[in-house]
């Protein structure tokens, strides 16, 4: 290519483009921390317990949405890359137990500002290699200085043992180049019902230590209802012995 050919002016503008698009997903990855450390701060206030662990975002690359926009076939427009990937924008938040996830999601999906574009759901149908996770794509207003977006973000929520399967699958699929030996995949499948299997015990447990939580709770404030009664029935007493001392 001749390099006089190339007009700068052209380029300039789309590197101004490129800021702009990549910026409002930056944003949207904002907006939404905050929502989420909202909702953390106020678990622990009000329920005195945090399901959130651990909160991860990113966003993709320019190099990976190349990848993606040749792998999808989309055009190179900014408003097709938008529609069809909807993943620039990513956060993954890893919970205690698995009904923390749709406890989790509901919140989300609930505000007013957010729209629930898609939903799948792989805790309830997992992959036939065992992945599990559930996944939302929401949208979320932005406001800048001069107008408003609405933005995609990916949101990947799962239990710790989820991810800790997830991304020793992730490793090992590309150590080997996207061609896993068949004897690794039928371990990790394995390995996948395992997580499962102590997803669902915790919780149990979980269940079981709540519950007598509960119970000694009650007890205890049954215990100093009965001593506030008695107390206010001594109140009395006292106050006639002292009276009755006094008065000798
Ligand atoms: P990265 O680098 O993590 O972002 P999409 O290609 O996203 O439009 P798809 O495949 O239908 O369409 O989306 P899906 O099923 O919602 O999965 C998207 C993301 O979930 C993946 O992103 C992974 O992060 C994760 N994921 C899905 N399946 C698996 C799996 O089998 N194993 C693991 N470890 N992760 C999985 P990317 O873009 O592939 O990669």
């Amino acid at each position: 290519m001749n390099i006089e050919h190339i007009d700068l002016n052209e380029i300039k503008k789309m590197k101004v483009e490129m800021t702009r698009f990549m910026m409002a997903y930056k944003f949207a990855l904002d907006e939404m921390n905050t929502k989420i450390n909202i909702l953390k701060d106020e678990f622990n206030y009000i329920h005195d317990y945090n399901p959130i662990e651990h909160v991860k975002s990113r966003l993709k690359s320019p190099e990976s949405i190349f990848k993606k926009v040749v792998k999808k076939e989309c055009s190179f427009s900014f408003n097709s890359i938008k529609e069809t990937i909807r993943d620039i924008a990513g956060i993954r938040i890893s919970v205690s137990f698995i009904s923390d996830i749709y406890e989790l999601s509901k919140m989300l999906e609930n505000q007013k500002d957010i729209r629930v574009i898609e939903r799948k759901d792989y805790i309830k149908n997992p992959k036939p290699n065992g992945y599990q996770s559930l996944h939302l794509i929401l949208e979320i207003p932005i406001f800048m200085s001069d107008r408003e977006e609405s933005v995609y973000v990916e949101v990947q929520i799962r239990t710790i043992a989820m991810d800790f399967w997830a991304s020793l699958e992730h490793k090992i699929y590309y150590k080997y180049n996207k061609e896993v030996p068949n004897r690794l995949v039928q371990e990790l499948k394995e390995a996948a019902i395992t997580a499962t299997a102590l997803d669902k015990k915790m919780e149990r447990l979980n269940k079981e230590i709540t519950a007598y939580k509960e119970t000694t709770a009650v007890i205890e404030n049954e215990e100093m209802l009965l001593k506030i009664n008695k107390d206010q029935f001594h109140l009395p007493m006292n106050l006639i012995k002292s009276y009755i001392q006094n008065n000798k």
